[in-house]
């Protein structure tokens, strides 16, 4: 088989580029280790930048997006029972978009489908070769048959456990990571959300996010040991303690209900540089993690999947290689402000089991300060909203 981008992961950042290289009539194959089904299984990220929104415009698969995901114009973060709302709409101009990675994935797969783009599922054993060369080629197996893929480039967009980031050298890349001392333990529930907005809490229990998909379909999270195991979590007890973590006024109103899903996630920061290799392109979680606290993975996959898309563009249409050559250092430059930003945000609103006195008020002191000062307030809008690429 041979392609022009050979993208490696079914997820958003494979998928999206995929769909605006084919726009502009590059060929790709995509290769996923999993099943369709099993990737529109997984339940993630739930708000989107304006500039991934105006990414899934550009390949043409936004209309349901459009049509289906909530414009959030603010979101509350609390601390104890004391309240800020930050408005972005005012501070920015700009708003967020709450719309579930899982129906962004399923848009991107059926607009694939769509213009018969080739993915092959169940992609076991894939392996990358002669990436450093001008010939490089991708193997894998798929059901018991081996197989070989010759391309121009090949975007490794397979997420943090991927075999792309492994396949540069470790005398050439280099690490970044920070890995925090507790976990998120999400429940999906078909309730109606507690509030219009989403809620960042910090409590003297520890953090919890309100969060939601739609009407009747919530997402909440709160900060657990990364020693609890979800089935040890009864719905009850979920629900009894996300309510002792927000203000009072929503733990009255809150509707609970049975979870239709129920995971723990592990909190990390995590950078890999450099992102390109010979033909080799890192996009997206397989480069960089961060913490959900600011909203910003599936995000920063899009920036990256704009620098890529753009640059591999120039290099077809243009002969011009000056935005591959740039785009591991361009990507990475976004890449740690919003690393910056979820850092801080996690610092502010969790509690961290080896916290002083001095610490906790030194957290009460940055909510006061965002509380009362209006360029605090823009700051922290402005990276919610996403820095410009
Ligand atoms: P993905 O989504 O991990 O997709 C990678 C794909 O590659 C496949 N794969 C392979 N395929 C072939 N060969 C291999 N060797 C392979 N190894 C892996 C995998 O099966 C998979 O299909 O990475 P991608 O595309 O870079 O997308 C990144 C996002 O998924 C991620 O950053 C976000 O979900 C993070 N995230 C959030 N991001 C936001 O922007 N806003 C949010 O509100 C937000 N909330 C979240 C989140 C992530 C969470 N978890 C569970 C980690 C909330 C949570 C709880
Ligand atoms: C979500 O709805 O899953 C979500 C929202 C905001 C975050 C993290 C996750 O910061």
């Amino acid at each position: 088989m041979r392609t022009q981008v050979c993208i490696i992961g079914g997820g958003p950042s494979g998928l999206l580029l995929g769909q605006l290289l084919h726009n502009k009539g590059i060929d790709t194959v995509v290769l996923e280790r999993k099943t369709r089904d099993y990737v529109l299984s997984r339940i993630r990220a739930g708000v989107l930048e304006k500039g991934m929104v105006d990414l899934m415009h550009e390949a043409g698969l936004g209309a349901r997006m459009d049509a289906e995901g909530y414009i959030h114009d603010g979101t509350v973060l609390s601390y104890d029972d004391r309240q800020i709302r930050i408005d972005f709409k005012e501070l920015t101009g700009t708003s967020v978009v709450v719309y579930g990675q899982t129906e962004l994935t399923r848009d991107l797969y059926n607009g694939r489908e769509k213009v018969g783009a080739k993915t092959e599922f169940e992609a076991e054993d894939v392996q990358i070769h002669d990436a450093d060369t001008d010939h490089p080629y991708v193997t894998f197996t798929q059901h018991g048959a081996q197989k070989r893929i010759d391309c121009d480039y090949i975007a490794g967009c397979d997420g943090f456990h991927g075999v792309s980031r492994q396949t540069i050298p470790t005398s050439v890349r280099r690490d970044f990571e920070k890995v925090y001392p507790f976990g998120w333990l999400g429940i999906l529930s078909e309730t109606p959300p507690v509030h219009h907005e989403l809620i960042y809490a910090n409590s003297s229990r520890g953090f919890a996010l309100c969060s939601m998909r739609n009407e009747n379909l919530s997402r909440y999270y709160i900060q657990c040991p990364l020693t609890d195991k979800p089935e040890n979590w009864s719905d009850d007890a979920f629900w009894a303690e996300l309510k002792r973590r927000i203000p009072q006024e929503y733990a009255e109103t809150l509707v609970t209900g049975p979870s239709i899903e129920k995971s723990i996630a592990p909190l990390r920061s995590f950078v890999s540089e450099p992102m390109r290799w010979g033909r080799l392109f890192l996009c997206g979680d397989a480069a960089h993690i961060v913490p959900p606290t600011g909203a910003k993975g599936l995000n920063t996959a899009a920036s990256d999947v704009q620098y890529l898309y753009t640059a591999l563009v120039q290099v077809y249409e243009e002969k011009d290689s000056e935005g591959i050559d740039r785009y591991s250092e361009k990507a990475l430059s976004r890449i740690w402000k919003a690393e910056r930003f979820s850092w801080w945000m996690t610092n502010l609103l969790h509690r961290f089991p080896d916290q002083s006195d001095f610490d906790i008020r030194m957290q009460i002191t940055d909510f006061e300060f965002l509380a009362s000062n209006r360029n605090a307030q823009a700051v922290l809008a402005e990276n919610y909203i996403g820095l410009p690429y």
